[in-house]
């Protein structure tokens, strides 16, 4: 296991409590990436140090405790440019590599990534964090590029005239940007299809903050078996399951990747198809983790990703998980919230309710009689809504169905009555 020093800075914005905090996940961060964190070190500015980031003292204090730890790794807590990159390599020696709080979440995604969609997304992610840094030849992706797929634009490693070693691997990089991309289209447009194939399901996507325990309450809702892990990012791929509970509709839940602060900019916009779940979903459950001294930071952090990819708060429900960790009872000042405990099963009938509520105020159950000439009607209706009964009769097919608002003007001529507040009876 390597040995790796975890290294922040107290600029004026930030308190030293948040300083240290911050380095206390940077440190969970390093552990979950399999590293072990010998020492954290924390320095103090008024602003970062353009070339060293933390300054020259503080370097040569980090050389120092290189050659005690015996470290391999030093981790900084924020990115840095390229050239402080080179020169803290060059002061800590050729044993050790330096790197920043992206790289290292990019090294976490990339060891988790299982399916073809996370594959490419966490390969596209590194290439755009790797080609503003590219410095020297970078064979391996020379192979990667001329072998992978025929021909194409630019493909290969033919070298134009007068193109520099460092123009060629940019040019090589950008090649596999390309490609990289057409093929998240492509898997974008698949996952598309299936989402259309559910659209008379209500959807509830699960988001939150890292370890916030998302994909256990995803077990717990389902009775499945996802895998929850004390470990930072152990979900990446988006997992949809039928919720286990008796709901007015056939009801789909779908676990997703986790939040961190300072997320590295490009696995955002890459992550983005994974996470369009999540902006797709009828109802989406912002799960946080009660019981971390920071719950509210992580929260505001859930809420500005959530904001950039446009999910209306409308229909965003938070969902404080973990209370069976407090001593105290757990005060929620909002109503459209829950406390739970994914663990122990606490609250969760509760919040089961307020997902039923949620979905029988998106539509109605109702008695149809439609004429069997509408065939196209009939089809539409086997489309967005739930048919819960269907019988034939001399002229008409009758249903009794779960037909959500937006669909409901569709077929208002042919109701015969609704039913009010009935659960659905199978
Ligand atoms: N005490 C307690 N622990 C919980 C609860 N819910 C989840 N955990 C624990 O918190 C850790 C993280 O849970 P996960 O369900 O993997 O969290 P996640 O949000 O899916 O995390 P990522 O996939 O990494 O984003 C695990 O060790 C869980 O056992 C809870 O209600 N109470
Ligand atoms: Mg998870």
């Amino acid at each position: 296991m390597e040995n790796a020093i975890a290294v922040g800075l107290i600029l004026p914005e930030v308190t030293k409590t948040v300083a240290e905090e911050h380095l206390e996940e940077l440190t969970r961060l390093i552990e979950s990436a399999g590293a072990r964190v010998a020492t954290t070190l924390l320095g103090k500015r008024n602003a970062p140090d353009a070339a060293t980031y933390v300054g020259k003292g503080k370097a040569e204090e980090i050389k120092s405790l290189v050659k005690r730890h015996d470290a391999q790794l030093v981790i900084f807590d924020d990115d840095l440019s390229p050239a402080q990159v080179r020169n803290l390599e060059k002061m800590m020696g050729p044993q050790t590599k330096v790197i920043d709080r992206s790289a290292l979440i990019l090294d976490i995604f990339a060891s988790r990534a299982k399916t073809r969609e996370a594959r490419t997304q966490v390969e596209l992610a590194q290439l755009e964090y790797m080609l503003p840094r590219l410095k020297r030849a970078w064979s391996h992706l020379e192979r990667q590029a001329g072998s992978s797929g025929s021909g194409g634009a630019g493909g290969g490693a033919r070298r134009g005239v007068g193109e520099t070693q460092l123009e060629l691997d940019r040019r090589i990089v950008r090649t596999r940007i390309a490609r990289l991309k057409e093929e998240l289209e492509k898997i974008e447009k698949q996952r598309d299809t299936q989402r259309k194939s559910r659209a008379a399901a209500f959807t509830v996507a699960l988001v939150g903050y890292t370890n916030a325990g998302k994909s256990t309450l995803f077990n717990r809702l389902t009775q499945g078996e996802t895998v929850a892990m004390d470990k930072l990012f152990a979900t990446l791929d988006s997992k949809t399951q039928k919720i286990a509970h008796e709901m007015p509709r056939e009801t789909v839940m779908v676990d997703t990747v986790g939040f961190i602060r300072k997320l590295p900019h490009h696995l955002v916009a890459s992550f983005r198809s994974t996470m369009e779940e999540a902006v797709a979903a009828d109802l989406v459950l912002h799960v946080i983790d009660a019981s971390h001294p920071q719950y509210d930071e992580q929260r505001e952090v859930g809420n500005e990703v959530l904001k950039e990819l446009g999910v209306d708060s409308a229909n965003v429900l938070e969902v404080y998980n973990k209370i069976d960790r407090l001593e105290e009872h757990f005060e929620i000042r909002r109503r459209d919230a829950a406390a739970v405990s994914a663990l122990t099963g606490k609250n969760i009938d509760r919040l089961v309710e307020q997902i039923r509520g949620r979905e029988r105020a998106g539509g109605e159950h109702v008695q149809l009689a439609i004429p069997h000439a509408e065939s196209r009607l009939i089809a539409k209706l086997h489309e967005v809504a739930e048919v819960y009964e269907q019988s034939n009769d001399d002229d008409a097919v009758t249903f009794s169905a779960w037909v959500p608002n937006d669909s409901l003007h569709m077929f208002s001529e042919y109701v015969l009555s609704r039913v009010v507040n009935e659960r659905r009876a199978s």
